[in-house]
């Protein structure tokens, strides 16, 4: 009797031991080790059992910018920090109509058991927006929410959680530094263009489809070309001619851009090699991209490729967006410190359409101011158009910077700004931008300038 109960005994609690150890193993398959989350699987699982049920339900698809650099900068154990905290403000609005979940990487969600949502993403939004405090440092997210409704029975758990990306995705096209968007059939559109787009990208370089256009710059005293803007264009065997408008944001956002910028930087010297050796004072500006210009190693893979082309960068002038410095004023001056310091100059791009004041310029160790298109008017009929230009080139003589107006497109334009003191000038009254093997033989023909008569 007693030992059949011994072995009853045993039974139980191998049955015991085993519930443990497959409860154990499900929760290892079904959750996040780093976070302790439910994991994609659990997460696909509730949505799909809530769709069968035909629940109203609402799924909030949260990418989490700037974890991966904090990562960089100050060790994983800061990134798990941050990610802990995540899943904890995410776990605060969980409860049983809410269930939380980590996808991957810097990316999170939740599902919502009732079909609002409006409320609860605005709070959302600001508890998973709010600083991060890690030893000594402060740590601030950029975070995209991208909402979606279940609306009808023919949505899978794999579609609504799509669709929540293209909605978060939508989210960082439109809103830089963060936000929220509810999904529509745009986002997907968008998404799959930008996917689309993104993997056409990826084999531009390779199969030769990436080239140069070159616009002439102008002395605007003597009318003499004085060096040109170097512009991609990609002609894309799939989606043709593809605006760098276009083309770049996307570049920026997968990363491939630091792949472009070297390629564009690359080409220039090679097509503008003889200018660049005669120093002739020909200048040959490159656009530089935000995203480039808060890449730790980008100072140094500019130093590699002028040391491996055996260049002297005098007249190479990188063109920097204003928005791209008040990102992160602090950083990025420090960069452009260092590109100076090899020789390179620096344009200050686009200026007047962010948000630096004139007072910050005299930080800046830039060398060369482009007064944005925008400011480039009607000047016999807008004088405020007019005071703006005399401003800014008074501003700029006073800081021993020279100008650039960009956008000159009439001939009245070009008069108004020669003699409002601007030193060089760009646009379509000149010349478009050129194939860069037209524009080369037109800086070596000796011919006329096209726009001779002009001056
Ligand atoms: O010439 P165009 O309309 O195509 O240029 C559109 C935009 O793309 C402009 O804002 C221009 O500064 C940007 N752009 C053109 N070429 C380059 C490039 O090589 N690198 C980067 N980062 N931007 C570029
Ligand atoms: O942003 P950035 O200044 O780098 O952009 C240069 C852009 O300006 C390019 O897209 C170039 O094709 C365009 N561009 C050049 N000249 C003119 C012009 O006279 N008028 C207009 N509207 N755009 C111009
Ligand atoms: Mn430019």
């Amino acid at each position: 009797m007693v030992a059949q109960c011994r072995h009853i005994d045993i039974h139980k609690k191998i049955a015991d031991d085993c519930a443990f150890v497959q409860h154990i193993v499900n929760h290892q398959n079904t959750h996040d080790p780093q976070t302790g989350l439910p994991n994609l699987d659990l997460l696909l699982d509730r949505t799909e059992a809530c769709l069968q049920q035909g629940s109203a339900c609402h799924l909030l698809f949260i990418i989490a910018n700037g974890v991966e650099e904090i990562g960089e900068y100050h060790g994983f154990e800061a990134a798990l920090y941050v990610l802990k905290t995540i899943s904890h403000r995410l776990n605060m609005g969980s409860s049983k109509e809410r269930v939380a979940a980590r996808i991957h990487g810097n990316l999170f969600a939740t599902l919502g058991l009732s079909p609002k949502a409006e409320v609860f993403v605005a709070e959302l939004y600001k508890t998973l927006a709010r600083p991060i405090g890690w030893k000594s440092e402060i740590f601030q997210l950029t975070i995209h929410i991208g909402v979606v409704k279940h609306l009808d029975n023919h949505q899978s758990a794999q579609w609504l959680i799509q669709s929540g990306y293209a909605a978060a995705k939508e989210s960082q096209r439109n809103n830089r530094r963060g936000g929220f968007c509810f999904f529509s059939q745009k986002s997907r559109e968008s998404m799959e263009k930008e996917y689309q787009l993104g993997a056409g990208l990826q084999g531009a370089i390779a199969d030769d489809s990436f080239s140069l256009a070159m616009q002439p710059l102008v002395d605007a005293k003597t009318g003499a070309l004085s060096g040109a803007e170097v512009l991609i264009r990609w002609d894309s065997a799939v989606f043709g001619r593809v605006s760098p408008a276009e083309f770049i944001p996307i570049a920026e956002r997968s990363g491939a851009i630091a792949e472009i910028t070297d390629w564009v930087l690359k080409r220039t010297i090679a097509e503008t090699r003889s200018w660049l050796d005669a120093d002739c004072g020909m200048h040959v500006a490159v656009n530089i991209s935000a995203v480039d210009l808060h890449r730790t190693e980008f100072v140094l893979r500019v130093e590699e490729v002028l040391r491996r082309y055996n260049i002297r960068p005098n007249n190479i002038v990188f063109e920097i967006t204003e928005s791209a410095i008040s990102q992160d004023p602090v950083y990025a001056v420090q960069q452009l410190i260092a590109l100076k310091k090899m020789g390179i100059k620096l344009a200050l791009d686009d200026f007047g359409t962010g948000y630096s004041s004139l007072g910050q310029l005299n930080n800046l160790p830039i060398d060369v101011l482009k007064i944005d298109k925008a400011f480039i008017s009607d000047f016999s009929k807008d004088h405020t158009a007019k005071s703006i230009v005399y401003a800014i080139v008074s501003l700029a003589r006073a800081l021993n910077i020279k100008t650039v107006a960009e956008g000159v497109e009439t001939v009245e334009q070009l008069q108004f700004l020669r003699d409002a003191g601007v030193d060089t000038l760009q646009g379509y009254a000149l010349s478009s931008p050129l194939k860069s093997r037209d524009f080369i033989s037109l800086a070596q023909s000796g011919n006329p300038l096209p726009w001779s008569h002009l001056f």
